[in-house]
């Protein structure tokens, strides 16, 4: 008997087979506790489609035999659960309710494989503190079933964070009182000319309450001072001047799509070429009562002011206004988060977050620039592109996706890489998390958004929640982690996820 069967993923910490195996039965149901049945609701519908039935969930913690017992513990052990599969039942008790819902995850995995588990003990934690996915509403809107189905989806592999990028050249997404010409005058349309879309505020608390289910928090993300030409289209007064530089008529080359032009809507794919105003106080003050709103919409501590590939600016109005920026975030109760770029300048909110999106191979000091934020007191989000970025192409042939970051990316670059050993000087205790991003360009439809994030996406899971491999946690490779893949097959098509049947896995 193998120690344990070919799955879950992400990988799980430890595992210890004994005795004969549990087997489902017709009898079988799921009992809880009452603070547990909203968990026990959300597993009789992932298995439902997988056992065929709908289990009755009671609550009331007298189990018979064939059994799935689900129970937490109210104590200081955040996202943890024991899963102990016996003959008779199965009991998952979380540390904390998330860790019942992640046991839970497990479980719904173990079942989806074979009705018939071996017995053992699987005790789990996470590796990480912040583990994330990001979807990119901006250059294609995605309306707010899409970006629940796509919490659904993330939270099953135990990711924490939905990092949504709310805002950028193509289109600004959502709903801001004070400020309503953004909405009105700039979310008509996406990348490729399609149509736009945003969230108003009531849309916004919808998502954010489906995350909040799933035990995700809501990361907004206002993309500055680049990235901003939807800002125009309401407040031209805030913006510099388009400047078609040799630079940004490079990156327009690259990236495809056409010329941006002022006044007008953007569809294409050029990125740098818009900025804010670094030294007008009329910038902060729009600035301010964004981040105001977004606070108060937002639960969870962090704010994301983006910060990335401001091509056009000069290196000191760049860092004048990641300065101001990220105070103001901080002085709204947020942490900010910004991309890495931003750790070119010194005098960020010390408590600002540091996202890395260059190579496991750090490329023209990008590692540097993330070292900033680490000598300042804070952490840093780890999104190697040439591993994560779930928006590369994954084959050649694939119809949607980028290359630049050295695609295509295929599963195996996305799982063989190790967050400890990117840059020098970061190690465990600096990182707060790894997030896999999904940029919208060409992603345009629900199948799309599967097709380019299964299945890597597992890939970053087991990054961000598994052990690091060591003698001592042998599973912790590719063999495994194929293997493992590839059992969830029938669970992602029982679930009506369209992944890509990458040619690398034997799906079952
Ligand atoms: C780079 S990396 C971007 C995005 C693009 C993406 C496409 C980073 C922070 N910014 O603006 O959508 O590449 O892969």
């Amino acid at each position: 008997m193998p120690a344990f069967a070919p799955v879950p993923c992400p990988r799980i910490q430890t595992v210890d087979a004994t005795a004969a195996p549990f087997a489902l039965s017709e009898a079988s149901r799921l009992v809880t506790v009452p603070a547990g049945r909203a968990t026990a609701e959300l597993a009789a519908a992932a298995l439902a489609p997988v056992v065929g039935r709908t289990l009755e969930v009671a609550d009331d913690l007298r189990p018979a035999d064939g059994d799935l017992v689900l129970e937490y513990l109210a104590e200081d052990t955040p996202e943890t659960y024991t899963l102990t599969v016996e003959p008779t039942r199965i009991r998952v008790l979380g540390g904390d309710e998330a860790g019942l819902f992640y046991g839970v995850q497990t479980l719904v995995q173990l079942l989806a494989a074979s009705p018939t588990i071996p017995a053992q003990t699987i005790d789990d934690a996470p590796r990480f503190a912040y583990r994330g996915v990001m979807l990119d509403v901006a250059r294609h809107f995605f309306p707010v079933e899409v970006v629940e189905g796509y919490i659904d989806r993330a939270a099953a592999l135990k990711f924490n964070a939905l990092h949504l990028h709310l805002t950028d050249d193509q289109g600004w997404r959502i709903r801001i009182d004070s400020r309503p010409e953004l909405t009105d005058n700039a979310s008509g349309t996406s990348a490729l000319g399609d149509p736009g879309g945003f969230y108003s505020k009531d849309d916004y608390a919808r998502i954010v309450r489906h995350a909040a289910s799933r035990h995700m928090i809501v990361v907004p993300e206002v993309d500055a001072p680049s990235h901003t030409h939807a800002i125009s289209l309401a407040y031209p007064e805030l913006m510099e001047p388009i400047v078609l530089s040799d630079h940004i008529r490079e990156v327009v080359d690259v990236y495809g799509g056409g010329i941006p032009e002022a006044g007008r809507p953007y569809t294409g794919f050029a990125v740098g070429f818009s900025a804010l105003k670094a030294h007008d106080d009329a910038t902060y003050a729009f600035l301010g009562d964004v981040y105001r709103e977004l606070a108060e919409m937002t639960p969870g501590p962090y704010l994301h002011v983006g910060g990335d590939e401001a091509l056009g600016m000069s290196d000191d109005d760049f860092a004048v206004f990641m300065d101001r920026a990220t105070a103001l975030v901080s002085d709204l109760g947020k942490t900010p988060i910004a991309w890495h770029e931003a750790g070119s300048s010194s005098g960020l909110s010390p408590d600002t977050i540091g996202q890395y999106w260059g190579f496991v191979t750090p490329t023209d000091g990008m590692d540097e620039k993330t070292r900033t934020f680490v000598r300042a007191g804070a952490r840093v989000i780890l999104s190697p592109a040439d591993a994560i970025y779930l928006d590369m192409k994954l084959t050649a042939d694939s119809p949607t996706g980028l290359t630049w970051a050295n695609g295509p990316t295929s599963v195996h670059d996305a799982y063989a890489w190790e967050p400890t050993a990117i840059i020098d000087g970061i190690g465990e205790a600096d990182i707060l998390g790894v997030e896999a991003p999904l940029w919208t360009e060409t992603v345009r439809t629900p199948g799309d958004i599967d097709a380019q994030a299964f299945p890597r996406i597992a890939a970053a899971a087991e990054a961000a929640w598994s052990p690091a491999a060591a003698a001592a946690v042998p599973e912790r490779t590719w063999d495994s982690f194929r293997a493992r893949v590839g059992a969830l097959g029938p669970l992602w098509r029982a679930q009506g996820i369209a992944f890509a049947p990458a040619d690398e896995i034997d799906w079952a």
